[in-house]
């Protein structure tokens, strides 16, 4: 089983998409492992996209991020971080394929409804940022 670290962004909350896009995850086969609602203020925004800090649209994603509330989630299946990247679709809405997360729901590049890491090590790291280890909580099976 692997994990990957997702959040359902600010424009997700505010289109009140929760519950659809949850229901695109766990019908794709991901287990929700951990979650929460919070809302990142520009410091947490900026330091969890650190790694984005000289691109041109750093200070718009901050921004962003933080305008308000998003519901990040641990989701554990085989292959998750690519298989969630699959189901939520490219970056970019419009070049997105059908049926995927931001192809259905997305306006643009920077309100794109859900972020996904990129790697196995990211999701790790990502996971750290939001959640401790008594959060991580699984159905026994
Ligand atoms: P992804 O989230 O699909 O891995 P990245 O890593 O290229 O995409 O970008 C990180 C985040 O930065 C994206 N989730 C998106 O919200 C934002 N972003 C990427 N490109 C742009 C852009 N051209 N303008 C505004 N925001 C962008």
């Amino acid at each position: 089983m692997n994990r990957t670290l997702t959040i359902l962004k600010p424009d997700c909350v505010r289109k009140q998409l929760i519950g659809a896009v949850i229901e695109k995850i766990e019908t794709a086969g991901f287990r929700i492992v951990a979650m929460k609602k919070t809302k990142l203020t520009k410091e947490t925004a900026g330091e969890f996209y650190a790694v984005h800090r000289q691109r041109p649209f750093y200070g718009e994603l901050v921004e962003f991020m933080s305008s308000g509330p998003c519901v990040p989630m641990i989701l554990e299946k085989d292959n998750a971080v690519d298989d969630f990247r699959t189901l939520i679709g490219a970056t970019d809405p419009a070049e997105a394929a059908e049926g995927t997360v931001r192809k259905l729901y997305a306006d643009s590049k920077g309100e794109n409804i859900v972020h996904g890491s990129d790697s196995d090590e990211n999701a790790v790291l990502e996971s750290a940022f939001f959640f401790s280890t008594e959060d991580i909580v699984r159905v026994n099976k």
